[in-house]
C-alpha cells in the first residue's frame, strides 16, 4: 500500500532517460510521473539517443541500452520495465533499490 505522504530520498536520485523530456508519452514519461507525483526530487540525466552504445553508463551498470534507469548516490542502478518502475515509486519502494550490491 502507498504512504500517505511522498517518499522523501535519504539519497540523491540520477534519473537516466531519453532526449524526449517535453514529450508526454513513452517510458521515460511513465516513469517520470511516478517520480513526480511522489514528491521525488531527482536529476535529469539525457542519455545520448544514437548510437545505443553511447550510452556507456547504463549499459555498463544495468546490462542493458533501455532507458529510463535510476542512479542513486550510493552507487547502486535501478531499471526495469517501465509499468514496474513506476509501480515500485507509487508503493513508495524506490530507495530499497539503492543499496549497492557488494562487490
Ligand atoms: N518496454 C520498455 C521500453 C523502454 C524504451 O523503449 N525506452 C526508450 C526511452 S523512453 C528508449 O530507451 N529508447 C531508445 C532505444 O530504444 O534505444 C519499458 O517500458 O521500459
Amino acid at each position: 500500500m502507498a504512504p500517505d505522504f511522498p517518499e522523501r530520498p535519504l539519497i540523491a536520485v540520477k534519473f537516466h532517460r531519453c532526449r524526449f523530456v517535453r514529450f508526454k508519452v513513452g517510458a521515460c514519461w511513465t516513469v517520470q510521473q511516478a517520480l513526480d507525483e511522489h514528491g521525488i526530487e531527482y536529476e535529469n540525466v539525457i542519455e545520448p539517443t544514437y548510437p545505443r552504445g553511447k550510452r556507456q553508463d547504463v549499459i555498463e551498470h544495468t546490462g542493458q541500452h533501455y532507458l529510463p534507469a535510476i542512479e542513486f548516490e550510493d552507487g547502486a542502478w535501478y531499471r526495469e520495465e517501465s509499468k514496474a518502475m513506476a509501480e515500485t515509486i507509487r508503493a513508495g519502494r524506490l530507495m530499497e533499490k539503492a543499496s549497492a550490491p557488494i562487490p
